[in-house]
């Protein structure tokens, strides 16, 4: 097979990883998304090898690993480093475009163009340029968006979200997808999933039997404003909301923190497609998607359909009512969230 069916838990090449990571996010964020996959193809299966590398030749020939990767690995095992590496890190556009991105609601494009077109040279530059409504918002928590979100506010914002929605409807079914899901100890931000059973994609494209989905959402949304929990709103659509929220203050103690919360509503027959999705990580989802290719499947965050390896032709959404229906059908063993962390 192409990909490993079934990667280890060590990676016993991570120094190599590690480095090839930072290659592949640097093509991403210069415009060069191929050169980035390519790159990430590699990564997947150099971290699944299941020893050290001792030459760049043992790595040649690993899905995804060609003879420049190769050359790349030997000098890797050789030097400890890549003159690649050393390159960006001296170079002034490609470090400013890396921090311009650590503002919410700037990626990889809009960096490249507030230094290539609007001489942006540092954070504060932009406060004199033309800004997205996301990106003021980003530019005004700045630091606060930097802070992770320890474990113990995760686990608040969920008892909030649980009980709003079932003051509002006690049919809502709700996940909070991304790395609090993973079970890591912080969180950069909160990643919310929602669906009811009236919800679904033959009532979202039959306006007449269906009358109110479309304002599922925005009831959340309000209560959670009269509640004070949302402090900014960066975009609300039918079916995803992006915004900001903070826990109440408490009189003589420490202010909280703001929060970016992104809230996603998903057709009933669309969620289970959608929660494993968010769940992550990223490298996990270009893995399973990867295999799911090779399984004669398809998988996106909408839903999983048979693709035909040599015609291409797409079948309809094969109908999933859990995560475990994505393993089985993809005859991959069923893993926690907790083991997608990587
Ligand atoms: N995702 C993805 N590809 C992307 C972005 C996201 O597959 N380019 C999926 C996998 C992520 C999930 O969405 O795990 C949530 O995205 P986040 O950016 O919120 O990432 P995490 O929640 O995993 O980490 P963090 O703690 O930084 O929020
Ligand atoms: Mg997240
Ligand atoms: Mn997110």
């Amino acid at each position: 097979p192409l990909i490993p069916i079934d990667p280890s838990k060590k990676n016993y090449n991570k120094r190599i990883t590690d480095i090839l990571s930072e290659l592949s996010k640097t093509e991403k964020n210069i415009g060069n998304p191929w050169k980035s996959q390519a790159y990430s193809k590699a990564i997947l299966s150099i971290s699944a090898y299941p020893k050290p590398l001792v030459s760049g030749k043992e790595a040649q020939g690993l899905p995804g690993v060609g003879e420049s990767i190769a050359k790349l690995v030997q000098e890797i095992i050789e030097t400890g480093t890549s003159e690649r590496v050393q390159n960006e890190a001296n170079d002034q556009r490609l470090q400013t475009i890396n921090t311009l991105m650590r503002v919410s609601g700037i990626g990889p494009s809009a960096a490249a163009k507030f230094y290539d077109e609007l001489g942006v040279r540092s954070i504060s530059d932009l406060l004199h340029r033309p800004l997205t409504r996301h990106q003021k918002i980003g530019m005004k928590y700045f630091n606060e968006f930097e802070k992770r979100i320890p474990r113990a506010e995760m686990d608040r914002w969920q008892a909030i979200i649980k009980d709003v929605l079932e003051d509002i409807d006690d049919r809502f079914v709700v996940t909070i997808a991304g790395s609090y899901r993973r079970g890591q100890e912080t969180c950069g931000d909160i990643d919310v999933l929602l669906t009811h059973p009236e919800f679904t994609t033959s009532s979202s494209s039959n306006e007449a039997s269906n009358s109110n989905h479309n304002v599922l959402l925005q009831l959340v949304i309000s209560r959670l404003h009269e509640k004070g929990y949302l402090t900014d709103d960066i975009s609300l659509g039918d079916v995803k909301y992006m915004g900001v929220c903070k826990l109440p203050d408490v009189p003589n103690t420490e202010p909280h923190i703001h929060r970016r919360i992104d809230i996603r509503l998903s057709p009933i027959d669309m969620y289970w497609p959608a929660v494993f999705h968010s769940t992550g990580s990223d490298q996990f989802n270009r893995w399973i998607r990867a295999l799911a290719i090779e399984q004669g499947y398809t998988l996106s965050e909408y839903s999983l359909r048979t693709k035909d390896k040599k015609t291409g032709a797409v079948g309809p959404p094969v109908r999933i009512s859990s995560e475990e229906d994505i393993f089985r059908l993809l005859g991959v063993e069923w893993r926690a969230p907790e083991q997608r962390d990587w």
